[in-house]
């Protein structure tokens, strides 16, 4: 059904044009020789991951012309380039037909041989090189980018094993490698020629470019997203080999081979972060050394031009080396003074915090500096002296200027180089960006108020709205008369009125149909049964204290005791669903996984609640199931603690897909609220204004005392009726929010949020009993999320990049 859908809402754009037709013809007519060269075997021989792969590469065929046009085109004026160790692409060849317009064509090229292109799409693993919204925003970005023909690139790594693979055991989350691209993938082409050489004082390495496409929707642009692999100079040790030394010939392969090896590895060891800084350099090194030659190639060897055409954004501190490195190869291997190398450093750099948690602004021990790369070390020391001569002449207080300045003591702190070197700064929702001016960066926003800007997030609508939901995408065809909306999704804003009774019902179907599809999805998936009639109420996002999935846990466990205490409680059916993954080390994370998976156990194998209540833990959560579990759900869940969410995007997701949000006000939610007025969000909860007044008398025992329900769940915990296998952590739970130790009892206000959560979570499952209100409401939260399109955020940054579009000829 999804791709019946698809097909007949499909885009027109290329389509229409000679250009299109040829592309169609071509796809057709290539596809199973592509399947032939992969299998080795007829097409209609052929497994379905060497159709997928066969399919994948006719793809590429087709975009090659385009593609590389577009990369001349760019290369000769001003670019930006997007910095990030992140990119959470997921699948790509449905989006790649999709934004084509091709969709209809593959299947027909796949049906010439008898395979069902739905069957084939399933083959494809998810390229998870990210954790979360960070790195799903990086490939939204990407998208918006293509589609809008603005000349930026992509720089990451191409780790060899994304994200882990989650897998459940009894309960708990196990961690596994997940090889996504060990059987080919040919959506990254390398690009052998292009390499570069890292160099680090104990090992120098090839850095290999593997190019990914970015299929614009309804542009002939094609954009690049350019991931480096680390290999080392030479195959093997061949004297080594030949003494039969056969462990010490591939040593240094291997040592290698780890810098690209894994997605954030384990860095809690000092091993750890030294392999996390060698990853963090070797990806900004070698995109600075291919900038700057292109630079050199096309506007001679002066580069104290280089600002004027190149920008960089560093997605968050991640990538903050390139600031050092970039003065290194500035005065090293092309002679500028320091002065003209900082005046083009300083123009150059645009920073985006993404988190006001502080564990997150990546400190640095000044030792592994010094023992991968001096030079850089040395470097960093002179921006930290010049930085605090600056601020002495400006008459900043020495307090300030320790607590501000690049080097503390033995750390370097890599966000305040960031604020330092670049010429804007942003938060990524009004919310977050105003705490950092006031808080977090208070003291950068005191001396360069000019740098700040915020930039709201974004989501694709391509991939969050047309591709995932063709039902509704059909209808917004249907209702707006074209497809414009699907590149200018603040059209929709129009349409807010135009939702008659037979447009609401037809959202009630789609939902309705969507959520059955989900159900035979989760059914095969997780062997649990869930009804289409029943309000499906989501949490997905990665799982953190502050984002409270214990408050919702907490919720459905007092709803369970209240349905066993009084019989006859009139409660809908429901649907609990969750999906998260626990930082491998972060066992409080774990904890509340186990206790998820605990309260599913107790309410789904008991007869009588069953009947009205199910949870369901999505194992593995990544970017497809996201497709799938999105377009289904009527609640979303944004209940992070207020001032902590910097933004979120599933919230955005949500929105565009007709559910409505139970949040609080918090990161980007508050825009959500603005966009749709309090009737058609449910918000409950303390603000970020108002904690720090509340805390001053919190308590969270009398609250356990006092608020009804509380008492009888937190006991829960420890009483038997939760079995967490002798392991404490229920306990430990139940401790982190009742007694203070090493930190305050409840840190993240569970237990203060619980009275207003229970109270407004029961009133939005008592209103969607009255269908039309509630379809009302979805209608105006779909009109109402056109500026939460990663388009209209990457407007916004592009007037800050100074970079107009280019779209080939
Ligand atoms: O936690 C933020 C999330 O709120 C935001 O939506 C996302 C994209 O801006 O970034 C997340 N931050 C991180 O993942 C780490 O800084």
């Amino acid at each position: 059904t999804t791709l019946q859908s698809l097909q007949f809402s499909c885009s027109r754009i290329l389509m229409q044009s000679d250009k299109g037709r040829k592309m169609t013809q071509n796809l057709v007519q290539t596809v199973p020789s592509q399947v032939r060269s992969v299998s080795g075997h007829p097409a209609a021989a052929s497994t379905q991951m060497e159709v997928w792969q066969g399919l994948s590469a006719a793809v590429v065929d087709a975009i090659a012309d385009n593609w590389h046009a577009t990369e001349q085109k760019y290369r000769a004026g001003r670019m930006e380039h997007y910095f990030s160790a992140e990119f959470l692409m997921g699948r790509a060849l449905l989006n790649n037909l999709t934004n084509l317009g091709l969709v209809k064509d593959a299947e027909k090229a796949v049906g010439a041989f008898g395979q069902n292109l739905s069957d084939i799409l399933e083959q494809e693993p998810d390229a998870a090189l990210g954790n979360g919204g960070l790195g799903r925003l990086a490939a939204c970005f990407l998208d918006s980018c293509a589609t809008l023909d603005l000349p930026v690139a992509g720089y990451g790594i191409l780790y060899r094993y994304g994200l882990f693979k989650q897998l459940f055991s009894d309960g708990f989350q196990t961690e596994h490698p997940d090889p996504w691209m060990e059987e080919g993938y040919p959506f990254v082409i390398r690009r052998e020629e292009a390499q570069r050489v890292v160099r680090y004082n104990d090992l120098v390495v090839r850095a290999v470019p593997y190019d990914m496409p970015i299929v614009g929707y309804g542009t002939k642009n094609v954009n690049t997203l350019r991931l480096w692999r680390a290999e080392s100079l030479e195959e093997f040790d061949y004297d080594a080999f030949n003494s039969q030394r056969f462990t010490d010939a591939i040593v240094e392969r291997e040592r290698t081979a780890d810098i690209s090896r894994v997605l954030y590895p384990n860095d809690t060891t000092y091993e750890g972060k030294v392999l996390r800084v060698r990853q963090q350099y070797f990806f900004c090194s070698a995109s600075l050394q291919e900038i700057v030659d292109n630079y050199v190639t096309h506007h001679g060897d002066d580069l104290t031009g280089f600002a004027d055409f190149n920008s960089i954004q560093l997605n968050d501190t991640h990538p903050v080396l390139a600031i050092p490195e970039l003065m290194r190869l500035l005065m090293d291997e092309h002679h500028l003074g320091w002065e003209d190398a900082w005046a083009v450093v300083s123009k150059t750099f645009a920073y985006t915090n993404h988190t006001v948690l502080a564990e997150a602004l990546e400190t640095w021990e000044s030792s592994i500096f010094e023992q991968l790369f001096p030079r850089i070390m040395e470097i960093v020391r002179e921006i930290d002296r010049r930085f605090r001569e600056d601020l002495a002449a400006r008459g900043i207080s020495q307090d300030v200027i320790d607590y501000i300045a690049p080097i503390s003591g033995s750390s370097v702190r890599m966000a305040w180089i960031a604020c330092y070197a670049s010429y804007a700064i942003n938060g990524v929702a009004a919310l977050h960006t105003d705490i950092l001016k006031r808080d977090t960066l208070k003291d950068w926003y005191a001396i360069w108020p000019e740098r700040f800007n915020n930039k709201t997030n974004g989501v694709t609508p391509r991939r969050w709205l047309r591709q995932c939901n063709p039902r509704l995408s059909a209808l917004l065809d249907d209702v707006t008369g074209s497809d414009a909306w699907v590149k200018d999704l603040s059209l929709l804003e129009g349409y807010a009125d135009a939702a008659d009774n037979a447009v609401l019902d037809r959202l009630a179907e789609i939902k309705h149909s969507n959520k059955a599809d989900f159900a035979a999805w989760i059914s095969a998936r997780e062997g649990v049964e869930i009804d289409p009639d029943a309000i499906f109420d989501v949490q997905i996002k990665r799982l953190h204290e502050y984002k409270r999935q214990l408050l919702n846990a907490l919720y459905i466990l007092d709803l369970y005791f209240r349905m066993k205490e009084d019989p006859s409680l009139q409660v809908p059916k429901r649907v609990f669903i969750f999906g998260a993954k626990a930082a491998p080390g972060y066992i409080r994370a774990k904890g509340v996984i186990k206790l998820i998976n605990a309260i599913a156990e107790l309410v789904n194998n008991d007869p009588v609640i069953s009947k009205t209540l199910k949870v369901v833990f999505v194992h593995n959560y990544n970017v497809s199931p996201a497709e799938h579990i999105i377009p289904a759900a009527d609640i979303s869940e944004q209940i992070s603690m207020a001032g902590k969410e910097a933004s979120g995007t599933s919230n955005m997701k949500f929105m565009m897909n007709g559910a409505l949000t139970l949040g609080t006000l918090d990161g980007a939610n508050v825009e959500i609220l603005d966009s749709v007025g309090d009737d058609n969000a449910y918000i409950f909860g303390a603000t970020e204004e108002e904690l720090p007044v509340l805390r001053e008398t919190y308590d969270p025992h009398a609250t356990y005392e006092t608020v009804p329900g509380l008492k009888r769940v937190l006991d829960a915990f420890i009483d038997g009726t939760l079995n967490d296998n002798g392991f404490g952590w229920f306990a430990d739970l139940r401790r982190s929010l009742l007694e203070a130790s090493y930190e305050p009892a409840d840190v993240y206000y569970v237990l203060g949020d619980f009275a207003a959560y229970r109270e407004t979570k029961d009133r939005m499952a008592a209103d969607y009993a009255d269908q039309r209100a509630w379809q009302r409401k979805v209608w105006v939260n779909i009109t109402g999320s056109g500026r939460f399109s990663s388009d209209r955020t990457i407007s916004d940054y592009a007037k800050v990049w100074n970079i107009q579009p280019q779209p080939i000829a």
